[in-house]
């Protein structure tokens, strides 16, 4: 044989390396479809009407979006029976065309509350069983309004602290525990299709805050709310460890039933920015999409926002940013081309 026909015959005899797939998903959606996952992100309801590029690069990458601010409670009714709902019309309408599913977020949270409310409450005017009443029907109007629309919903945000406690917010406070599961009937009642997730962060790693949301959702399927999922909001840093429990807690929810989702990833650093830094924060990513698809419930991964251009890092952290898998100009990171090399896993 010539020694260059040699030469092909042992390139092409050579096997692949174990890890190796034919080809790379081209973008986010490939990805998603490699995996069969959902791959999403928040969606910034100013930058979607106003940026072309935005708008364009959103719509080409992922399959599923979460309104970043646009379904929150003082977003939809900043004024007691005012109901505005054209940013989280907005964001759903998008998703129809483009072929998204849409996560909704958040229904019970004590965080952008309308002032009405909060103020209500703290003066006293809006007594317990009213505040109750206001609670159901804040959920049974927007979870109706959306019914067939969301394929799930972050009923309850953020209730347990980081000490394992219950969060004492307004509905601690005034309605006791049983605002959860009461929440959690309301969501089912108003969309009987719609998957509903309790939402966290550090719940990746936080073991207080682990046990004390396993039990609540023990305690709810014992007296059969209809819970279907988790949502690990997924706020990391590259200056902390990496979660490196994160699959095996997955896999603790997994084993009561749940569906898992990872709703809310993204991945700061102290700035300046340096090429070791981004090729850290790549690594990150890629072990946050390795934990989830290596759990066969894992069947969501959403970036808080995928550009840089709009993040809600800096405005949170002083001194840190570029948290997000595109820069500015929407140029992918390491960590978008990180996410696309992941292999596919048998689970
Ligand atoms: O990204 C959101 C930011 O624009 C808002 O100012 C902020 C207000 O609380 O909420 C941010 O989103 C949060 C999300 O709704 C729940 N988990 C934490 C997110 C980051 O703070």
């Amino acid at each position: 044989m010539k020694p260059l026909l040699i030469a092909l015959a042992l390139i092409l005899a050579a096997p692949l390396p174990a890890h190796a797939h034919p080809r790379d998903p081209r973008d986010l959606r490939e990805l998603a479809q490699r995996h069969g996952i959902k791959v999403g992100s928040a969606v910034d309801v100013a930058a979607l009407r106003a940026e072309a590029d935005y708008r364009k690069v959103l719509n080409r990458e992922f399959n599923h979006v979460t309104a970043e601010n646009a379904m929150k409670w003082e977003s939809v009714e900043p004024q007691r029976g005012v109901y505005t709902w054209a940013d989280a019309d907005a964001v759903v309408e998008n998703a129809r065309r483009n072929r998204q599913q849409v996560r909704g977020h958040t229904l019970v949270w004590h965080n952008q509350l309308p002032a009405w409310l909060t103020s209500g409450v703290a003066d006293g005017s809006i007594d317990a069983a009213e505040l109750r009443s206001i609670l159901r029907d804040h959920i049974t109007t927007q979870v109706g309004r959306y019914k067939g629309k969301i394929r799930a919903w972050d009923v309850v945000n953020e209730v347990v602290e980081e000490d394992g406690t219950l969060r004492q917010n307004i509905w601690l406070t005034h309605l006791g525990p049983g605002y959860i599961a009461d929440a959690f009937r309301w969501a089912h009642r108003a969309d009987p299709r719609a998957k509903l997730f309790i939402n966290d962060y550090n719940l990746e790693w936080n073991q207080p805050k682990i046990e004390t949301t396993l039990s609540i959702v023990k305690d709810l399927q014992s007296q059969g709310v209809p819970i279907h999922g988790v949502g690990f909001q997924g706020h990391l840093g590259i200056q902390y460890d990496y979660p490196g429990d994160w699959a095996n807690v997955m896999r603790r929810f997994a084993d009561l039933g749940l569906e898992i989702a990872v709703t809310e990833l993204d991945v700061r650093m102290v700035l300046p920015v340096t090429p070791d830094k981004l090729a850290t924060q790549a690594d990150y990513y890629r072990r946050a999409l390795t934990d989830c698809v290596s759990v066969k419930a894992c069947k969501e991964l959403t970036l808080w926002g995928y550009t840089d251009r709009h993040s809600w890092v800096p405005g949170w952290f002083e001194g840190e940013g570029s948290a997000c898998v595109m820069d500015e100009n929407l140029a992918p990171k390491p960590a978008y081309h990180a996410l696309l090399t992941v292999p596919r896993q048998r689970r």
